[in-house]
């Protein structure tokens, strides 16, 4: 069958919580619908690449399933009965009821909750308008990028890194810790150019082999959790086999006799057993990136899932910093740009408006925090009432057996502004219909690149659908806010913080979609000094310092942490019950839980599963296809078992967030991970669950 011809053809971005950020061409139909959706060619980072699940776009936005009008729950909790209202009906009940939660039990009862679903900084952000205005309780963003933000900060001093358009000038590429072709395909993009024109390597660090290091020249298949150890001892390599460069730490770091104490006890036959890698594979990976200058680190978060992923990450990052790889184009670190931007966001967020100084509720504490766990709500009021916009969090937050009995209660008021009937909506108050990104108008920043770009709105919202930004101002509005942000319209949003951070207008921006905020290679790669006072990057890190740099909370008595780059040996045990290690690494086709209703994306994942080592599959006499449970402390999930040798003895996993229901029994894979905030400064390590597995009865 033929595409139908498109009406034309209009530049987006891709608003979903990736890396990649894609600039996108978009046809639209002479129906006004979505067509096909493809990467923009002329864009350096995306180069016409972008994921199949996003080429796919027509399915998620005209899905029969999308909401369309406001609901109100009338039978229980979380039974699917539902009574069509009007928006006012539902903005006024809204109102009324935070109203009277608020003289109840106070403002700090409230707690407004969102995330990364869409990534457009006024339908994401906006949310903290509403908060500041009447003193609700604040949101500690820790779900995400808790553990690895910290552990780069604490190297470098500043959240940036090279442009990683440069890795097609690298002569070895380091993909440690991310499955860039399923979460961030345009790294490959750049990584294959580099092998392709300059016969690079490329290097694949993870603990499966995944559909990333099908493409390497050279992988190396970790424990989890052991990525400090691999780093420390090729450090010890290079130290030891003189590849290091001396005088570019001398005049950079903060190396010392004292670290080099340190890593001479970190040795390969050490690391070998902790990793699982054999000497052999250590010292060829320190010889090859100590032997090629140009050596670039694309470190992603997967690694930073785990109890000592901070930890992790900052080891990692250690290593160009003595081999001096940062010194040479196409050599140094990546890892996000997010805090290059220099935005000025304070009238999008209401700064202006903040009333108070409420506390800070940790994201990935939902569900302790909804079910009165004292620690945890920072012995202050229960949580009464929660809006919810940009995320699910009753699928992808660790702990699901709290997290559902808190959205369970009888005393909750929760409202769920989405585009689908997820499992958070679905145990709803009061669910509302959201827009999608081609049907508001929003700004995006690419924390994978150097960009920051604009999407319009250029379709129709079905039904009554209605953006973040307008139920935010009309909620704000309801509750006895005359401020003027809250009747403005997006598109000036978009603008006027243009105009706040010096950025060109947006009818200007709007002629190419794009802003360049690229930085000065020689600032990118710190050669005039690292982000701390004395310019030197650390091996022994501050993290009292990064705390303060980024408002970030301590969660564990800081003399625990070790003090140099190490491997930190804190991650979940297992045991004689809990003999296995799973981690719940991202499904290529679903993007957390977005995209898990689409029917291709549907069909490529499958049935929820769970990868087994075959050796381990035959002690407990497990078949490829058979139904499993694995199960901990904190709940079990029912999976089908795939045989696969690309994973170590001991080691589980589950890729992808599968809706909760898609699984029989129920409960989806986050019912076996652990809530319990991650040192130094919080996150949920996602990757790091002892459990148990067998058959199911
Ligand atoms: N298709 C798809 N794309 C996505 C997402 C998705 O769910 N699906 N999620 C999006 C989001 S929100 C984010 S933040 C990014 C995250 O993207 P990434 O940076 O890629 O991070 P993760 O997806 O958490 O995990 C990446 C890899 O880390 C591995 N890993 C887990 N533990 C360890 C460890 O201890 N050591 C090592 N070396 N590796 C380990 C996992 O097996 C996995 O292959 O991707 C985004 N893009
Ligand atoms: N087990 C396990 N759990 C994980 C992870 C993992 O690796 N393993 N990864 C974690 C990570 S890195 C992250 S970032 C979190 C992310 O988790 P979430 O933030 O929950 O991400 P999504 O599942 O993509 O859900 C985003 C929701 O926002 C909705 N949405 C999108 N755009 C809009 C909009 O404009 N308005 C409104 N109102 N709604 C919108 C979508 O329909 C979708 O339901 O999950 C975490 N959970
Ligand atoms: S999900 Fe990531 S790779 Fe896919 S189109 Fe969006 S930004 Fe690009
Ligand atoms: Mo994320």
């Amino acid at each position: 069958m033929n595409a139908p011809t498109p009406h034309h053809t209009i530049r987006s971005v891709c608003p979903h919580d990736c890396p990649s950020v894609c600039a996108l061409d978009v046809d639209i139909l002479p129906d006004g619908k979505v067509g096909r959706v493809r990467g923009a060619k002329d864009d350096p980072y995306t180069a016409g690449v972008i994921c199949e699940k996003v080429a796919r776009y027509a399915e998620r936005i005209h899905h029969p399933e999308r909401l369309t009008h406001p609901m109100r729950r009338v039978g229980p909790k979380g039974a699917g009965q539902w009574q069509r209202i009007s928006w006012d009906e539902a903005l006024d009940e809204i109102a009324t009821r935070f109203l009277e939660i608020e003289a109840a039990h106070g403002p700090e009862s409230i707690w407004p909750y969102f995330y990364a679903g869409t990534m457009g900084h006024v339908h994401r952000d906006g949310i903290e308008r509403l908060r500041a205005v009447r003193g609700y309780s604040h949101q500690y963003d820790t779900i995400c990028t808790g553990l690895a933000w910290p552990g780069y900060i604490a190297g470098t001093g500043l959240l940036g890194g090279v442009n990683p358009e440069q890795m097609a000038e690298s002569d070895c590429v380091v993909i440690w810790g991310t499955n860039a072709v399923h979460t961030q395909v345009n790294v490959m993009t750049h990584a294959m150019k580099a092998r392709k024109t300059r016969g690079a390597k490329i290097v694949v660090v993870d603990i499966y082999r995944t559909a990333t290091m099908d493409q390497a020249d050279m992988g190396l298949v970790v424990r989890p959790g052991t990525d400090g150890a691999l780093a420390t001892a090729t450090m010890h390599v290079l130290l030891r086999d003189g590849l290091a460069d001396r005088d570019y730490m001398a005049k950079y770091t903060d190396f010392s006799a004292d670290f080099e104490a340190h890593l001479r006890t970190r040795t390969p036959e050490w690391a070998s057993e902790v990793t699982g890698l054999s000497v052999a594979e250590i010292e060829a990976f320190a010889h090859l990136v100590g032997s090629t200058p140009r050596t670039f680190f694309r470190l992603g978060y997967g690694f930073s899932r785990q109890t000592n992923g901070a930890t992790a990450m900052h080891a990692a990052l250690s290593i160009p910093a003595m081999t001096g790889a940062w010194q040479h184009r196409g050599g140094g670190a990546f890892h996000s740009n997010s805090g290059t931007w220099g935005l000025d966001k304070s009238r999008l967020e209401g700064t202006h408006l903040q009333k108070g100084t409420p506390r800070l509720l940790d994201m990935s504490e939902v569900g302790p925090i909804l079910t009165g766990n004292a620690a945890a709500l920072q012995n202050g009021a229960p949580v009464h009432a929660m809006i919810v916009q940009n995320t699910n969090p009753a699928c992808v937050a660790p702990d699901q057996t709290l997290v559902r009995q808190g959205f369970l209660r009888d005393d909750l008021f929760l409202v769920v502004h989405e585009q689908f009937m997820t499992e958070t909506a679905e145990l709803a108050d009061i669910v509302l219909p959201a827009t999608m990104f081609l049907e508001h108008n929003d700004y995006y920043t690419r924390g994978g690149h150097t960009r920051i770009l604009f999407g319009p709105a250029v379709v129709e919202a079905p039904g009554e659908a209605r953006s973040n930004h307008e139920v935010i101002n009309a909620l704000a509005l309801r509750l006895g806010s005359d401020d003027p942000v809250f009747s403005t319209t997006d598109r000036e949003v978009v603008a006027e913080t243009f105009a706040r951070s010096g950025l060109p207008s947006i009818e200007e921006v709007q002629k190419t979609g794009f802003i360049d905020k690229e930085r000065p290679d020689d600032v990118a790669r710190f050669a005039n000094g690292f982000g701390w006072p004395d310019g030197r990057f650390r091996f022994e890190p501050d993290w009292d310092a990064v705390a303060k740099k980024k408002g970030y909370r301590w969660v564990c008595d800081p003399a625990i942490m070790p003090r140099f780059a190490d491997h930190w040996d804190v991650t979940e045990k297992t045991d004689a019950e809990h003999p296995f290690k799973l981690a719940t690494s991202p499904a290529r086709a679903f993007l957390n839980s977005s995209f898990n209703q689409t029917p291709g994306s549907l069909k490529r994942e499958g049935e929820p599963s769970v990868f087994i080592h075959p050796s381990d599959a035959a002690a407990q006499n497990i078949v490829d296809g058979e139904p499993v449970t694995v199960g901990n402390h904190r709940g079990e999930v029912q999976l089908t078992a795939r045989l696969f040798d690309g994973l170590p003895t001991g080691t589980l996993i589950a890729e992808g967030l599968h809706r909760n229901k898609a699984h029989r029994g129920g409960q989806g894979i986050n019912m076996l991970t652990n809530a319990q905030p991650a040192p130094p400064f919080g996150g949920a390590p996602f990757h790091d669950a002892a459990v148990w597995i067998r058959k199911s009865n």
